[in-house]
């Protein structure tokens, strides 16, 4: 029988064997699976997504200080701003309303070792908003300036969803609905070889859409994945609709994700003290999904809640005004 063949040249020390059977269970999922627990393997092990925290981050909730996380989103918002001046179109609606989330996750959840390098794992599953990723790693210093600047440029590093192997990025993603099956790999390997590391997933609330993420949410509780922290950016928008008014059904999501088995909380998703106390509060006897209700272009009244900032630039005016509401006074 043909075997397929492993990514040798890289230093993992995994078993085909592990996931197989699960790949045969998991149908489509399997190259999520496959992802999850070879490519990116143990904690330690990322050819090249190891790198050096800031050391002056705070990351343990204790340390994580409300007012500082409130200015770094506001500059998250205005980089992305200033960065889409240069583009023709980015995805800035769903980019805003998620802020919060990676600001909570990078600077208030995920742990580091004591030689600096994250002890834990994300993974941003709504890949169309790398830009929201960029600009948190250009805070951590994980990514420079001059990454930023030359975002979708042919000179530059940064494309407008994220790349495996650039500083930071630990999964590519932006073909929705593979996000959560990476993460279930991820800890399921984890699982087998007893690492402690906590796999972060963030999903937007259109990929409630894919199969592929229903077979996930039914798996990851029977498989007991409880490393697996899950967070919906639920900000009940897609590209074009609402999504309450496109997927009725799919309301409300806490009862049905629960009924499989999960742990499922709903917060605000743009306050940070929910985020990190609906977090901690987490039991750990299952994986934990926290739904956050957001506002999709959060921070600028004229894109809240409207379908069209879901991919559009500003024009020089709007972005005079977007910027003056997100404090360019700062
Ligand atoms: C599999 C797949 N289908 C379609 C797209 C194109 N696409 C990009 S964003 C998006 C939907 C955006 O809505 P949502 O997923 O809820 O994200 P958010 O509201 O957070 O921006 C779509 C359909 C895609 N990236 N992947
Ligand atoms: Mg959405």
């Amino acid at each position: 029988m043909h075997e397929p063949s492993l990514p040798r040249e890289n230093t993992f020390d995994n078993h085909l064997v592990v996931c197989y059977p699960a790949g045969l269970v998991f149908g489509k999922n399997f190259l999520a699976i496959w992802h999850g627990s070879y490519v990116t393997g143990a904690p330690g092990n990322h050819r090249d997504t190891t790198f050096l925290m800031n050391k002056n981050a705070a990351t343990l909730s204790g340390q994580f200080d409300i007012a500082q996380s409130q200015a770094r989103c506001r500059w998250v918002r205005r980089r992305i701003l200033s960065m889409s001046r240069n583009v023709a179109a980015l995805h800035m609606g769903g980019a805003f309303s998620c802020a919060e989330i990676l600001d909570c996750v990078y600077f208030g959840l995920m742990r580091k070792s004591s030689e600096g390098k994250f002890q834990d794992s994300f993974i941003l599953s709504k890949g169309h908003a790398g830009i929201t990723l960029y600009a948190t790693l250009e805070e951590m210093k994980i990514l420079s300036p001059e990454d930023l600047d030359a975002y979708c440029t042919p000179q530059g590093r940064l494309g407008a969803h994220p790349d495996r192997g650039l500083p930071g990025i630990e999964a590519s993603t932006g073909s929705l609905g593979h996000g959560l099956g990476m993460g279930c790999g991820m800890a399921l390997h984890d699982k087998v070889f007893k690492q402690d590391r906590i796999v972060y997933v963030v999903m937007s609330d259109g990929e409630l859409q894919e199969g592929s993420v229903w077979e996930m949410l039914l798996q990851a509780p029977a498989l007991g994945l409880t490393s697996l922290v899950v967070f919906v950016d639920y900000n009940n928008l897609q590209s074009l609709d609402f999504t309450s008014k496109t997927h009725p059904n799919f309301y409300p999501i806490q009862g049905k994700i629960e009924a499989f088995g999960w742990e499922v909380m709903e917060v605000d998703g743009h306050d940070q003290k929910a985020v990190l106390n609906a977090v901690a509060s987490r039991t750990r006897r299952a994986p934990f999904l926290l739904i956050c209700k957001t506002i999709k272009g959060k921070g600028v009244s004229f894109m809240e809640n409207q379908p069209m900032w879901h991919y559009r630039s500003p024009n020089p005016e709007e972005f005079q005004q977007a910027m003056h509401e997100l404090g360019s006074q700062d």
